[in-house]
């Protein structure tokens, strides 16, 4: 998005690392005054050369702007960041784009009330070249009069929702979606490891893996609905069908001389479920034993 002319609101972005410095480029494309802090010197040069306005202190960055925004490594990072300046924010709205957990999240929330800083925790379900573009979809919670007065600023890096007024509900969302992520890609790991060990590429197998999981994925709704309506007795893979079937890829995975570690974490949840007595429910069923914790 290129300027319009209208005065757009200025900005602090605390954080120029991968993530933080797209931010602020995708902020400055769009006409916003941004101000920059690093920890480390040296990462600003080619943003202070598009327009942005260097500061040399956490404290003289905040004070810079109306909205300060912090992209840094985690939680602890951001305490050690903002508590020195917690006066300063007084009266500003702080957005944190650190991946935290959610109570960390609500920690904020709470630090920032107790001191007048209006505070929203977003999260960010893109990589550093996805901002800006459609694909890219950041969530946000915590004070919604600040979502909204800020929405338009937080669509120029993707597409902007709002998961509610609890300060944790946004790392919620994002830490259970990226939990799908990681599993998912294991099991790819996996499964190009036994392909591979047979002298097919992983590529090759990366066109089919995408097929099926793609259409697997179709069955999200039948499946939420039998773990939201707490009734695994109806059609479905029984439990003690998937053992049978995951002590086959098990086994297949040995043969190849793969580790069989993904396929024994959900094999692990399946045999807890068969053992209490629910071998004949259907495999949804692991949702239990992982909520059983
Ligand atoms: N990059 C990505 O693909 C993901 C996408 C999803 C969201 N994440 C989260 O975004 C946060 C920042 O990620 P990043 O990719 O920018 O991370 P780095 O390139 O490693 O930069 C980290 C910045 O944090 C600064 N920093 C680290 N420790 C401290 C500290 N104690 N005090 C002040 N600043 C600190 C670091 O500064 P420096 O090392 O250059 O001095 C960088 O600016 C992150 O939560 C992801 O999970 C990105």
């Amino acid at each position: 998005m290129k300027n319009d002319g209208v005065t757009k609101g200025s900005v602090a972005l605390l954080g120029l690392g991968a993530m933080g410095r797209v931010l602020a480029e995708r902020l400055l494309d769009a006409g916003h005054p941004v101000t920059v802090w690093n920890r480390t010197p040296g990462r600003d040069t080619e943003l202070v050369e598009r327009g942005a306005r260097r500061a040399e202190t956490v404290r003289e960055a905040v004070t810079a702007a109306t909205t300060v925004v912090t992209c840094l490594f985690d939680h602890a990072s951001v305490r050690e960041t903002l508590e020195p300046v917690g006066a300063d924010l007084a009266g500003r709205t702080l957005v944190d784009l650190t991946t935290t957990t959610p109570n960390e999240a609500r920690w904020l929330g709470g630090w920032a009330e107790e001191r007048g800083i209006e505070h929203l925790d977003g999260a960010i379900m893109a990589t550093p070249s996805m901002i800006g573009a459609p694909e890219a979809s950041l969530l946000y919670s915590g004070s919604a009069e600040a979502f909204g007065r800020h929405r338009t600023l937080f669509e120029v890096w993707g597409s902007a929702t709002y998961d509610g007024a609890d300060h944790g509900a946004a790392s919620l969302f994002d830490l259970a979606l990226l939990s799908g992520m990681y599993t998912m890609f294991t099991g790819f790991a996996h499964g190009a490891a036994m392909v591979t060990s047979a002298g097919v590429t992983a590529e090759e197998f990366a066109h089919r893996s995408a097929r099926l999981l793609s259409a697997m994925t179709g069955v999200f709704p039948m499946t939420a609905k039998v773990i939201d309506e707490g009734d695994y007795t109806g059609p479905g893979q029984s439990l003690e069908w998937t053992a049978t079937a995951l002590d086959t890829i098990a086994r297949a995975s040995a043969e190849q001389g793969v580790s069989p570690g993904p396929i024994e974490m959900t094999r692990a949840l399946v045999l807890a479920q068969i053992e209490a007595g629910y071998g004949n429910e259907n495999s949804d069923r692991i949702y239990e034993e992982l909520r059983a914790g």
